[in-house]
C-alpha cells in the first residue's frame, strides 16, 4: 500500500494536531493575544513565506506537466500574499527586515534542503505546510477583528479546495514512487508536523 495523505494523517494524529491547535490560535479567536505576540508571528511568517515561495518555484520545477497549473496558481497566491503581508507589516508599522529567528531560520533551511528531493516528497511537504495552516486557522472557528482576516485568508474555502488538489497531486506522486521516496516523504511530514508547533509557540518566546 502506497503512503497517502490521509494515510499519514491518521498514523501520525497526535503530532498533527499539535501542529495545529495551539493557544496561539485559541488566543487569536477569544480576542486575547497580546499585540506584541501576534506581531512577532506576522512578521516572521512574512520572513517563511518569502521562503516557501522559493520551496514551490522549487517543488513546479520538479512537477509533471498535469501538475504545472495547480502550482502556477500557488505562485500566483503567494505574489498576492507577500504583498498582502507587506500592508499588514506597514498598518502596524512593523519593519519587515528583522531576522529570522532560529524557528523560521530552522524551518527555511529544512525548505531549502528538498530541493535535490524527489517531487513526492517535495508535494507531500507543500501539501503538509499548506494544510496545517488551512487547519490551524480553521479549527477554532471564527474570530474577531482584527485576526477574522487572517483566519480567512487560510481558512477560506477556496484555500480549502486547493489544499485538497494539493493532497491529490502528492497522492499521485506517491502512488508510483519507490519505497525510499515514501519514507522520506513521511520523515518530511512528521519534520513539518514538529516546525509547524514551533513555529506558533515562537511568538510567545520573543516579542519584535
Ligand atoms: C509557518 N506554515 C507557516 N506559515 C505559512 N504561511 C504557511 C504554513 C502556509 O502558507
Amino acid at each position: 500500500m502506497a503512503l497517502t495523505c490521509e494515510g499519514l494523517l491518521s498514523t501520525y494524529a497526535e503530532a498533527w494536531q499539535a501542529a495545529t491547535v495551539h493557544p496561539f490560535l485559541t488566543q487569536c479567536q477569544q480576542g486575547t493575544i497580546r499585540p506584541t505576540q501576534f506581531n512577532t508571528w506576522l512578521v516572521q511568517d512574512y520572513l517563511f513565506v518569502t521562503q516557501f515561495t522559493r520551496f514551490v518555484g522549487r517543488t513546479l520545477a520538479a512537477a509533471p506537466d498535469g501538475d504545472l497549473d495547480m502550482l502556477l496558481s500557488g505562485l500566483n497566491a503567494l505574489q498576492d500574499e507577500l504583498n498582502w503581508f507587506r500592508v499588514k507589516a506597514a498598518e502596524r508599522s512593523l519593519d519587515l527586515a528583522t531576522p529570522r529567528q532560529h524557528t523560521c531560520q530552522i524551518y527555511c533551511e529544512f525548505m531549502g534542503s528538498l530541493v535535490n528531493a524527489p517531487y513526492g516528497v517535495q508535494a507531500t511537504a507543500l501539501w503538509a505546510i499548506e494544510y496545517a495552516y488551512n487547519q490551524g486557522w480553521q479549527l477554532p472557528g471564527p474570530m474577531p477583528a482584527p485576526y477574522g482576516e487572517f483566519a480567512d485568508r487560510w481558512g477560506n474555502p477556496g484555500f480549502t479546495d486547493y489544499v485538497k488538489l494539493l493532497a491529490n497531486q502528492a497522492d499521485a506522486a506517491l502512488a508510483i514512487a519507490p519505497l525510499g521516496e515514501q519514507q522520506a516523504a513521511e520523515a518530511a511530514f512528521l519534520r513539518v508536523a514538529a516546525l509547524e508547533k514551533d513555529f506558533w509557540q515562537m511568538a510567545y518566546n520573543a516579542a519584535v
